[in-house]
């Protein structure tokens, strides 16, 4: 694969990188995108099941079905792409800005992530608020009752209508204005406010790289986009890195 020799210059001088990702970095590690043909919002609909009011209308169907995902999740491994990402952070400051509940990033060995739509390992009582971590909590197949006060258990995910965590928006949206390069790695990029981190970036001055396996909402404003699927672009991105830092170290 050659890359363009302006994105290689850019490569070459950048400091600060943060890479926005979605549900495609993990669709090689076997976890399901969302939207397209294999996507989950193919075979559920999200009306159903991604919203609060529908957790409060049929909470064992939705806890089931987010116990499903979690299983897949914990057999899931993380990839060549999420492996790559983790190990540039030996040669740029790296932030991960992700979209994805499944914390593949972080057993990749990624240290600074910020999770825009909450994580599945953990849970937390929709009254009281008392959370419960993974593994602290028995993973029945209905809808579990908080120990303190019998309210109802959900997964810490945002749902559709649902704020952001202000924090992780916030920490996310500064580390991609203040990037010398944003990759936008397998993400629709349809959903907001998620999707409006890029174009912060874009507007701020930085380099965006798109890299997904077709063309997005966000391909008209990225700098570079780049076709092919995250886990083989990643890793020959790291070996650019790796190629330039060994001809001219420091
Ligand atoms: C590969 C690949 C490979 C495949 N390599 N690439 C402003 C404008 C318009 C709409 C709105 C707006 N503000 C709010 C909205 C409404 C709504 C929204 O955005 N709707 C749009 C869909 C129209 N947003 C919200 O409701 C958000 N909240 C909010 O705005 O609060 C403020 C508010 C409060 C009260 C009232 C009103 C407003 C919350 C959004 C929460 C999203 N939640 C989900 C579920 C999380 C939990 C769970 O997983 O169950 O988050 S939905 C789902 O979409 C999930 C994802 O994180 C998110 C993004 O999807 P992603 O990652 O982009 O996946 P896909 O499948 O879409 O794309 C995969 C890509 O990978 C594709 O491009 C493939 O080509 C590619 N790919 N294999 C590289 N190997």
């Amino acid at each position: 694969m050659q890359f363009k020799s302006e994105f290689l210059q850019k490569l070459s001088s950048a400091k600060k990188i943060v890479f926005f990702t979605g549900a495609g970095i993990s669709a090689e590690s076997g976890i399901s995108t969302f939207r397209g043909k294999d996507g989950i919002w193919n075979k559920m609909k999200p009306e159903e099941l991604a919203n609060f009011d529908a957790f409060m209308r049929n909470p064992d169907l939705v806890w089931e079905w987010y116990q499903h995902r979690r299983d897949i999740v914990h057999k899931a491994q993380p990839n060549a792409g999420h492996i790559a990402i983790a190990e540039l952070e030996k040669y740029f400051d790296v932030t991960v800005v992700t979209q994805n509940i499944d914390n593949l990033h972080r057993r990749a060995g990624s240290k600074k992530i910020f999770e825009l739509h909450g994580n599945i390992e953990r849970n937390y009582c929709v009254e009281c608020h008392t959370f419960y971590n993974l593994p602290d909590i028995e993973l029945t197949h209905s809808a579990p009752k908080c120990k303190n006060c019998g309210g109802l258990v959900r997964p810490d995910v945002v749902w559709f209508g649902e704020m952001l965590p202000e924090d992780q928006f916030s920490g996310g949206e500064k580390a991609a204005e203040w990037s010398d390069i944003c990759f936008v790695v397998g993400t629709s990029a349809v959903v907001y406010p998620a999707a409006y981190i890029p174009l912060a970036a874009k507007r701020a001055g930085s380099y965006i790289v798109e890299v997904n396996i077709e063309p997005t909402d966000l391909t008209q404003f990225a700098d570079y986009s780049i076709f092919g699927k995250a886990g083989e672009v990643l890793p020959k991105i790291l070996n650019e890195v790796k190629s330039s830092k060994i001809q001219s170290p420091g």
